[in-house]
């Protein structure tokens, strides 16, 4: 079961003045930061509001630490945008292994580590109308699934 839009992640060239963009813009502020070596990111995680899941929604800023990434391959072929969605799950083995059952590819074979500790995997964007897909199941159950 889905639950709820984890985050929306949006590929930039430079983090810290997309960051200030929108901080400035809309008052978003940085609620994490880190570097995902295995993804090739380094991203900022802005809280916009919390979800009845017991979850919350975010935005992931995303930019690549080395050009052959999937988001440094991505951004040198369209720019700077819209980069994927994320869906929030109790359980992203079960969602996952769900979906595959439909036909759609699971990009991997077990959930990879992601951001703050989560487990997550994608949905190829061919067999998602265009659109990145990935499945995300938060680190702590006390403050984010239940
Ligand atoms: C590629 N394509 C996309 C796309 N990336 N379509 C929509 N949205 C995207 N983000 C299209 C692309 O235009 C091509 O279509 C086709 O897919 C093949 O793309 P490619 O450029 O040849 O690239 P590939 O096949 O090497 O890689 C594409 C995939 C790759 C989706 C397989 O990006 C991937 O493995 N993504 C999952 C990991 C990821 O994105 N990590 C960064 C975020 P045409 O031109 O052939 O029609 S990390 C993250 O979110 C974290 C850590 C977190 O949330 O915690
Ligand atoms: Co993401």
């Amino acid at each position: 079961m889905l639950t709820r839009i984890d985050h929306i992640g949006i590929a930039c060239f430079d983090l810290e003045r997309t960051v200030e963009f929108y901080r400035a813009t809309y008052g978003f502020e940085v609620f994490h930061t880190e570097v995902n070596e295995e993804q090739g990111v380094r991203e900022a995680m802005l809280k916009i509001n919390e979800t009845s899941d017991g979850g919350a929604s975010y935005l992931q800023l995303l930019e690549p630490t080395r050009e052959d990434s999937a988001v440094g391959k991505w951004l040198a072929k369209n720019g700077e945008g819209v980069h994927h969605i994320a869906f929030g799950t109790p359980d992203v083995d079960g969602a996952a292994d769900g979906i595959r059952g439909k036909g759609v590819r699971v990009l991997y074979d077990r959930p990879r580590t992601g951001s703050m500790g989560s487990r997550i995997t994608f949905l190829h964007p061919k067999d998602c109308h265009g659109v990145l897909t990935e499945l995300v199941t938060s680190a702590s159950p006390s403050s984010a699934e239940h």
